[in-house]
């Protein structure tokens, strides 16, 4: 399964793959551009099958609903919407056009970069665990990008793709995407990711 999302300020390919055998997928994502912003969330429910995945469908719903919100106000709502639930790992960007910045928060093991054309590379690290519904800290912060940057989300589906370099490289976005598709062929787990330009 693939989705392609664009306008004049970002051009954005999500990609998703279930585990070796199984249907249902247990990461989940949500994209959605607007004239003035992009959002987009990555969760992964614990385990992988049908439970992983109403856990992890539960935070796309949430962010669907609430897309026009701010990071903190919505990961705080994703955590909230796990109670009985199975836990998730989950991530969100979210990018102002106009300012040029964006503001990123992730609790667990999914990774993201972003890489910019002068060479500066943004790694912001996650708080480590899973969100479960309890009370929970987050690390929620803002950085300013430049025109040409490109960035990569992934679950843990994909083990050391190198986002680092895939991500300074002149390579376009559908290239990497390309690359990372063929790199995901073993499938021991699910896996989804985000590849995505700005503008
Ligand atoms: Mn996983």
């Amino acid at each position: 399964m693939s989705e392609l999302e664009l306008n004049d300020y970002i051009q954005a390919i999500a990609y998703q793959i279930p585990k070796d055998g199984n249907v249902i997928n247990g990461d989940s994502f949500f994209m959605k551009v607007t004239d003035e912003y992009f959002i987009c969330a990555v969760a992964d429910g614990l385990g992988s099958g049908e439970h992983a995945y109403h856990s992890s469908n539960a935070i796309r719903e949430v962010v669907e609903k609430n897309h026009d919100q701010e990071v903190k106000l919505l990961i705080d709502c994703c955590n909230q919407v796990l109670k009985n639930k199975r836990g998730a790992t989950l991530s969100i960007l979210k990018v102002h056009f106009s300012p040029m910045t964006f503001t990123y928060s992730a609790v667990g093991n999914i990774q993201f970069i972003l890489s910019c054309p002068s060479g500066r590379i943004i790694y912001p690290l996650p708080v480590q665990g899973y969100l479960s519904g309890k009370p929970q800290k987050y690390r929620c912060e803002t950085f300013t990008y430049e025109k040409g940057s490109k960035f990569i989300i992934h679950t843990d589906g994909l083990a050391n793709p190198g986002i680092k370099s895939l991500a300074s490289s002149s390579s376009s976005i559908e290239e990497i995407s390309n690359y990372l598709k063929i790199i995901t062929k073993t499938g021991k787990d699910d896996m989804t990711y985000i590849v995505g330009q700005l503008f």
